[in-house]
């Protein structure tokens, strides 16, 4: 109840942040991208990760505002990234099945690339199979609309909730993350590694783009690599970073 009380005013108060956590080329090992991911500091609750507050921003409708003001700093962020540091990164985006609901998703998104002045191509949208499961016709709808005007779209999380290979062939994805749990039993669990190479195969079958998540370490980095998985995201290259941060990270 404190949690939810304390996020109706969280963004008046300035507490949202967005971290970013740059996307590696596995075998160039050149950043090609950052993921946004939201970071919330309350004077009274201390740091609330998004596992504690998301699902309560779904619930309350609250996550259409955040969602908003997360998409303007991922896009305004990027411009920065792209025309004064002369980076052409891809920015990477969370949705959450609530934003489905916003009629004015796809025209916010619309009037947000243009404000911002970064053209679609480089906006990734990262969606669960949660979006898909309902089944709905707006969504489905949103999605084809999306890919039309150029926007990629990214499974996210894959492997961990009723992943279906036919949500991968319905929709125009361009990007298959597999989720950090598998990443996690590489090279120890022969299970895991055959079940990585399994997803890469089948991704690449379908013309998706892989990103591993998670990887912690050079074993992972170098499995992952014989398995030409093309990028990689986790701690061994680097932790989510405030603007800042990726900006110094950028010129090291
Ligand atoms: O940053 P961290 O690994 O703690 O994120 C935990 C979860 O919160 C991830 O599943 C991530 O997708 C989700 N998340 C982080 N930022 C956002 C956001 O801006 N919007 C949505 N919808 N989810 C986010
Ligand atoms: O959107 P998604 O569910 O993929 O969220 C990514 C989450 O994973 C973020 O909260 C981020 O902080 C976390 N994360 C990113 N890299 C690593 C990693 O190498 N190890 C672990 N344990 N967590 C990571
Ligand atoms: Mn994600
Ligand atoms: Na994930």
């Amino acid at each position: 109840f404190k949690i939810e009380e304390q996020m109706h005013g969280a963004l008046e108060r300035n507490e949202l942040e967005l971290y970013y956590q740059p996307q590696f080329d596995v075998k160039s090992q050149k950043i090609i991208g950052v993921e946004a991911l939201l970071r919330w500091h309350n004077i009274e609750l201390g740091n609330v990760t998004p596992d504690e507050f998301i699902p309560i921003a779904e619930h309350t409708g609250l996550i259409i505002p955040i969602g908003r003001f997360v998409l303007q700093q991922a896009l305004s962020f990027l411009y920065e990234l792209q025309h004064i540091h002369h980076k052409k990164l891809t920015m990477a985006v969370n949705l959450s099945p609530r934003q489905f609901r916003d009629a004015e998703l796809l025209s916010f998104i619309k009037k947000s690339l243009s404000i911002a002045g970064v053209s679609a191509e480089y906006l990734e949208l990262e969606i669960t199979e949660g979006v898909l499961m309902s089944g709905q016709s707006h969504i489905h709808d949103a999605l084809i609309e999306i890919s039309n005007m150029g926007i990629k779209l990214s499974m996210d999380d894959f492997g961990t909730g009723y992943s279906s290979l036919s949500y991968l062939r319905q929709y125009a994805f361009d990007v298959l993350k597999i989720d950090r749990s598998f990443i996690n039993g590489i090279p120890a669990s022969k299970e895991d590694c055959e079940l990585v190479n399994t997803i890469i195969a089948m991704a690449h079958s379908l013309g998706l783009m892989v990103v591993a998540e998670g990887v912690e370490t050079a074993e992972q980095l170098s499995l992952l690599d014989k398995l030409n998985c093309n990028l990689v995201q986790g701690y061994y290259f680097s932790k989510p970073l405030p603007a800042k941060g990726l900006l110094s990270f950028l010129v090291d």
